[in-house]
């Protein structure tokens, strides 16, 4: 690994002399040829990758997880071989301060320039010293409404579901997703450490358990469009998605409002072709490119100029626009002390 590193910084300091974002690709970094990436569950788009392989020459491997949990454990295991991870919004300051992800002076890179102003400087990483917007969108939760008829307006249908959902409820497999959802639905802040809050917090969530069929962050549109599941905790593009396959799917804006947040593209530390690294985010800050990804994940990108390419079906839908008058709560770093109550909760509810 240490070797590779080295080779990585040989590759960045050859990009740079030779130019490393104007077009020409070093012969190192093309000898290297390879760059692998780590990102959610059905994120990623198999037309960018092919489309970032005939451009630049670059191989691409793909691996997936379903939660910054499972990526933050990983990173913290070491030795992972990623050049590319995508964190929320609210884990990259865990990322920067465990010392896991590197810096890219993306401000520096041909293509920052097409990032909207209001997300250069994002307040997880206000220079954008290590990381750039990868998609943002909501959490809420998506219903059929062939089962039930509804109307619903409030995240009480997903958390005190009716009889009807009994054994169809799928839930994220996230402590932090979920916690954050049902603090939302009390009405309390994110990151909330007050005692009383949090017992009311672990009753919710015990008294929603048995209707619960599966808490798993993957394959949540699957269980919807199949039956499986008839109610779901989600995210709005996946909620778009499925709603695409089975058309009685509906994506709640409720009263008590949702959860906002942005994913972010860095380099972990140790990244071995970190070259490669750099030409990816800067390939995925063109209008073209972010715009393949918005129409494969359904989500809103940060490059305002790939708005002409994004398909009117997916531009129009209700997932993909917020009312104007919705309570977004864009989720935050928790400080230590709300992170173990988060675990605790979230120990307590899976034993
Ligand atoms: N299909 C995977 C979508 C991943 C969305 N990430 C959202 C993270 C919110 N905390």
């Amino acid at each position: 690994m240490q070797f590779k590193i080295s080779v990585g910084k040989l590759a960045v300091a050859a990009g740079l002399a030779c130019g490393l974002f104007a077009g020409a690709v070093p012969a190192q970094a093309q000898s290297a040829g390879v760059l692998h990436i780590y990102n959610w569950t059905d994120y990623t788009a198999p037309d960018l990758i092919a489309k970032f392989t005939k451009e630049t020459g670059i191989k691409v491997t793909l691996d997936t997880y379903d939660s910054n949990e499972t990526l933050l454990a990983k990173l913290k295991a070491g030795g992972t071989g990623y050049d590319i991870v995508v964190a929320s919004n609210d884990f990259v300051p865990i990322f920067i301060d465990q010392k896991l992800i590197q810096p890219i002076n993306a401000a520096d890179m041909p293509n920052f320039k097409n990032l909207d102003p209001k997300w250069q400087a994002r307040p997880w990483d206000p220079k954008a010293a290590y990381s750039v917007p990868w998609q943002w969108g909501t959490t809420s939760f998506s219903y059929d409404s062939s089962v039930y008829p509804g109307p619903v307006d409030s995240l009480g249908t997903l958390f005190n579901p009716p009889a009807v959902f009994s054994g169809k409820v799928s839930m994220f497999g996230s402590p932090s997703e979920v916690i954050n959802l049902a603090l939302l639905y009390m009405g309390k802040p994110i990151c909330d450490t007050n005692p009383a809050d949090l017992n009311a917090l672990v009753k919710i969530l015990e008294t929603q358990k048995p209707s619960v069929k599966v808490y798993n962050s993957a394959g949540i549109s699957d269980r919807l469009v199949s039956g499986e599941a008839a109610i779901a905790q989600i995210w709005s593009g996946d909620a778009a998605r499925a709603r695409m396959q089975k058309a009685t799917l509906r994506y709640v804006y409720a009263k008590e409002g949702a959860i906002g947040w942005m994913d972010n593209m860095a380099v972990p530390v140790g990244a071995p072709d970190y070259a490669n690294a750099l030409k990816f985010i800067n390939f995925m800050m063109d209008p073209k490119n972010a715009a393949i990804e918005t129409n494969f994940a359904g989500y809103q990108n940060a490059v305002p100029a790939s708005a002409p390419y994004v398909t009117p079906t997916l531009a129009s839908s209700p997932e993909f626009n917020p009312p104007k008058d919705l309570k977004m709560v864009f989720t935050k770093s928790c400080p230590a002390l709300a992170i173990k109550d988060y675990d605790r909760v979230w120990t307590l509810l899976r034993q």
